[in-house]
């Protein structure tokens, strides 16, 4: 049976249990690296993808060996899909349904919500901030914004390789510490999930983008703020046959691969914001915790 955007309410309880900032960072000079100023220019080479002791689907840990390739410092925000509707009139997955699912803070619960789309994240009469990432997006939405900014969705590899910023076998992106000196590192779930959220981290729900320090690539937000859907399809047994070079995820399947975790994502009900960690969704989904950023090959 096909998976429509009507079984997202049956992804959003799981989303929640595993679940997982504004103004733009400054732009390379021109000429600094063969990618554009918004992206990071990601050197290839080789790295242990995956992890032992998490999830079965994080299992094995298996080497990658990626070429470099650019990708977005930020997640796409809504002033930067704004202008890609102005620019085509694309009409998003949402748009046509008339409904998504947003997680109601102050219900502490995921809700079917008629009237919720990426202006309206959060349902008729919110709004979110320019500067924020751009959320309610389905898998063909984000595709679409791809090929019109002359890019495509990086591979569940290209992520993980880029989240980890050089670093080798680390729990998180930045370390073995969810909060180094007690410093978050990223916009998260602080408190009892889903009654109580601290927003300890400075943020209640959505943040602009680059709230929080880049890795070493440059690179804002690889963990936390939104989920963001990679190019690959699921299959939780890929990693036990995945290529070594430049894997690009299952030929076919019903779910598409997200990244990163969300602030909906708290240390009691969650684990998404590891940087092996997996979550996957229909393609047609879309969530006020899920965007996505862009990847290029280097010219
Ligand atoms: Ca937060």
């Amino acid at each position: 049976m096909r998976v429509t955007h009507r079984a997202v309410i049956a992804t959003l309880a799981f989303l929640a249990a595993v679940g997982v900032e504004g103004g733009s960072p400054p732009s390379l000079p021109g000429g600094a690296s063969s990618c554009p100023g918004e992206m990071a220019r990601v050197p290839g080479g080789l790295f242990r993808m995956g992890v032992n002791d998490g999830q079965p689907e994080e299992a094995p840990v298996h080497q990658v060996s990626l070429p470099s390739f650019c990708m977005d410092r930020d997640q796409v925000t809504i002033a930067e899909f704004a202008r890609f509707v102005k620019a085509t009139g694309y009409k998003t997955t949402a748009e046509r349904e008339g409904w998504s699912g947003v997680f109601r803070l102050h219900a502490g619960a995921w809700d079917k919500v008629n009237g919720a789309d990426w202006r309206h994240p959060d349902g008729p009469g919110s709004a979110g901030k320019p500067n924020e990432p751009v959320t309610q997006i389905s898998w063909e939405d984000a595709t679409a914004y791809a090929h019109w900014a002359n890019k495509r969705l990086p591979s569940e590899a290209e992520f993980e390789y880029a989240a980890r910023g050089g670093l080798e076998g680390k729990k998180y992106a930045w370390g073995d510490e969810l909060r180094p000196h007690g410093k978050d590192k990223a916009n998260l779930w602080q408190g009892t999930f889903p009654t109580k959220n601290t927003a300890a981290d400075g943020f209640a729900e959505r943040a602009p983008v680059g709230s929080f320090a880049p890795n070493a690539y440059g690179l804002f937000d690889m963990t936390g703020n939104v989920w963001e859907w990679t190019a690959d399809w699921f299959d939780a047994s890929y990693y036990g046959k995945s290529p070594r070079y430049n894997p690009r995820g299952p030929e076919s399947g019903q779910y598409r691969v997200i990244r990163g975790g969300s602030w909906v994502c708290s240390e009691d009900a969650c684990q998404g914001y590891r940087v092996a960690a997996i979550n996957q969704t229909a393609p047609d989904s879309g969530l006020n915790n899920l965007g996505f950023r862009c990847a290029r090959d280097v010219f």
